[in-house]
């Protein structure tokens, strides 16, 4: 089974709670959770100006193809109260696919690597903290 790292982030509601909820949602819907990095409080970077995020990353293993696991983590966000709404804007949660395995996609709907993934240190460091030794794209 392949390991697919995820970025987590919450600037809405009970932020613990919603990343708490996502990881058990995620273990219910074949996705399962083995590390989750301590989460460090982020100012916003784009969009309109809204609260701090609290933002981490993941490792997980699961069975899921790239596009499955996309839609099992859309459900996940919509069920922990995410709507559409504007591009970058607060949100609940957002869960983000950064590495699947060493896959690479690029699709109208999918880019692993996640593009921003070296760019944003508050992935990039939480990644060093539960992988050390992965090497980034
Ligand atoms: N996510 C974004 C845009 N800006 N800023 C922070 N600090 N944390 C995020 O997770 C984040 C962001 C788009 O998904
Ligand atoms: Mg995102
Ligand atoms: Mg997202």
């Amino acid at each position: 089974m392949p390991t697919v790292y995820l970025a987590y982030g919450s600037n809405m509601g009970h932020r613990r709670q919603n990343i708490n909820d996502a990881v058990k949602l995620l273990n219910k819907n074949g996705i399962k959770v083995t590390t989750v990095s301590k989460p460090i409080e982020t100012k916003p970077i784009g969009g309109v100006p809204q609260a701090n995020f609290l933002n981490g990353v993941m490792a997980a293993e699961t069975k899921l193809a790239p596009e499955q696991l996309l839609s099992q983590i859309k459900m996940v966000e919509q069920k922990i109260g995410r709507v559409k709404n504007l591009k970058n804007g607060p949100r609940p949660i957002d869960i983000d696919i950064l590495l699947y395995g060493n896959l690479k996609i690029k699709t109208d709907k999918l880019q692993i690597p996640h593009p921003e993934i070296t760019q944003r240190s508050f992935v990039r460091n939480p990644l060093k903290e539960i992988a050390p030794h992965l090497r980034l794209p």
